[in-house]
């Protein structure tokens, strides 16, 4: 049996207390992760530390990114062992992973080594009443240790996504994995020993979150700042653990995404990337779209199109090329999903496709499959167009003018994402500046530039990374003023 261990001062560590890790494609046990208890994440903060004074605290910007872009080469040269390990953590696609998840694992390390490369300072150069003047230059220094906790989706992916900046900013990070998904952050460990990270410059502590590695790690006094992916309700508990200390958070929550489709829009376009929306990664994206709003005079063809579309996926196998579509997480994640599903018809909806379990062959029976399903005939008060699911499911309502779609759209408590639809440029410019959110995409979905800012509005995030936004989290910004 694979055992999945702790990574901590650059050595793999067991412990006595161990859970399961069993995969969603037949809830077969595939590993154990040896939980770190207290001892281990104080030792793993501990040796976080002592490596910031240690090599990695003395080495120039380039020494360091050099050794970053090595880690994203390794990431590459070991791909198919990344790709296996996250595949059977998660159940996802290999057509999907080897696309997006570990290619990004790798490119996360890249774009922020060049990033701290290329980023400039400010610099002010003062007068004085006594003439000879004064010159202010900023620097950045590493925050310190940083913890990263981490949710299931998109588990090397969204962890390498604080790590690489995290690390060129020269910081040293103590990693807390979803207990859903250790196995490629633990991997990663192999990758940083091989590409010379010194020790204590990346660790890993597996478990869970309450009276586990997750609270150990961020009530942890020598935690100096904390990044968090997950929900919303964990994410404000997080933040009330950084208020103790004072230290700084950045929070990746949870969303309830609308995208908005209007009559001028491009058909073909909209239902390429609402499908993908709604769907890719069996409905796990933060970013994913669970309400769809249609403009009237399209709404029958839309419905019509996108059930097709969500009937053309292929559930099944990782490693089969044809399939495009995997289970969920957790057969305790189906059970929440199933649970909204029987909400929708309660509350009145017609269930347009899916709505239940489909019929796996063999062991996948039982595994963690729901059908893609979109439900209409809600209004905006059902709970499923209110409540994230994160679920392969979406609501497809009409509406008739921009204003009234626009008010809808921001009817919500969260402000991650949005996309619109449509033709129009005015429109576009428009509607995308009124949306309540962090990241809006036109004619499209989850198109990512790294340089960009991102991160959530309202309940869905507090702070920016990506490019120089994650500088800002990664470093204290020193100002330096030299009288002459
Ligand atoms: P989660 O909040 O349940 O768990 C995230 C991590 O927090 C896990 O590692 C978990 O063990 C840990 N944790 C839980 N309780 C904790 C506590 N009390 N103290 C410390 N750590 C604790 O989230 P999840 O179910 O893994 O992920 C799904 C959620 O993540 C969805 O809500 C989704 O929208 C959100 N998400 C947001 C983004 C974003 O960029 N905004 C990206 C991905 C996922
Ligand atoms: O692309 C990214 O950088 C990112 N943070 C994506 C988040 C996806 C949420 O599931």
């Amino acid at each position: 049996m694979k055992q999945i261990l702790n990574f901590i001062n650059g050595e793999f560590v067991s412990t006595a207390k161990q859970f399961e890790k069993r995969t969603p494609l037949d809830n077969s046990i595939i590993g154990m992760v040896h939980e770190a208890g207290k001892p281990e994440v104080d030792a793993a903060v501990q040796a976080a530390h002592d490596a910031l004074k240690g090599p990695w605290g003395k080495m120039t910007v380039v020494e360091r990114t050099d050794i970053l872009n090595k880690v994203a080469d390794e990431i590459t040269r070991r791909f198919d062992e990344f790709l296996e390990a996250e595949c059977a953590d998660t159940g996802k696609p290999k057509s999907l992973a080897s696309h997006i998840d570990i290619p990004r694992g790798a490119a996360n390390f890249k774009i922020f080594a060049d990033v701290i490369k290329n980023a400039p300072t400010e610099f002010f150069e003062m007068a004085t009443p006594d003439g000879k003047g004064a010159l202010n230059y900023a620097i950045r220094r590493p925050v310190g240790v940083v913890g990263v906790v981490c949710p299931w989706n998109l588990p090397l992916l969204l962890m390498t996504w604080k790590v690489g900046p995290a690390l060129a900013c020269g910081n040293t990070v103590v990693v807390k994995p979803s207990e859903e998904t250790p196995s490629t952050a633990t991997l990663l460990g192999e990758v940083m020993n091989a590409c010379g990270v010194p020790k204590g410059v990346y660790n890993v502590v597996h478990g869970f979150g309450p009276n586990s590695a997750g609270e150990f790690l961020t009530t942890n006094q020598g935690v100096n700042a904390i990044t968090f992916t997950g929900e919303t309700r964990t994410g404000e508990i997080i933040n009330k653990a950084a208020a103790h200390g004072s230290r700084p958070v950045s929070l990746e929550m949870g969303g309830k995404n609308p995208g908005i489709v209007f009559a001028d829009c491009d058909m073909d376009v909209a239902i390429e990337a609402t499908i993908r929306s709604c769907f890719a990664n069996c409905g796990q994206v933060c970013l994913g779209t669970e309400r769809v709003y249609v403009e009237r005079p399209i709404f029958d063809e839309f419905v019509a199109r996108m059930k097709a579309g969500a009937e053309k996926l292929k559930l099944g196998m990782p490693s089969d090329p044809a399939t495009n579509m995997g289970p969920l997480v957790s057969q305790e994640h189906r059970d929440k999903v199933l649970s909204y599903y029987k909400k929708a018809v309660d509350e009145g909806a017609t269930v347009v496709t899916g709505g239940g379990i489909p019929a796996m062959p063999g062991e996948l029976a039982n595994g963690a499959w729901v059908e893609p399903t979109i439900w209409i005939g809600l209004d905006d008060n059902a709970t499923v167009v209110r409540e994230e699911i994160f679920g392969p499911c979406t609501t497809i309502m009409p509406f008739d003018s921009e204003d009234e779609v626009i008010a809808r759209a921001n009817n919500t408590t969260y402000g991650l994402a949005a996309s619109v639809f449509t033709q129009n440029i005015n429109r576009a410019h428009r509607v995308a500046a009124q949306m309540e959110v962090g990241l809006v995409w036109v004619n499209s979905w989850f198109l990512r530039d790294l340089r960009t800012p991102f991160g959530g509005a309202k309940q869905s995030g507090i702070g920016r990374e990506g490019g120089v936004h994650s500088l800002e989290f990664y470093t204290e910004l020193k100002n330096v003023c030299i009288k002459l």
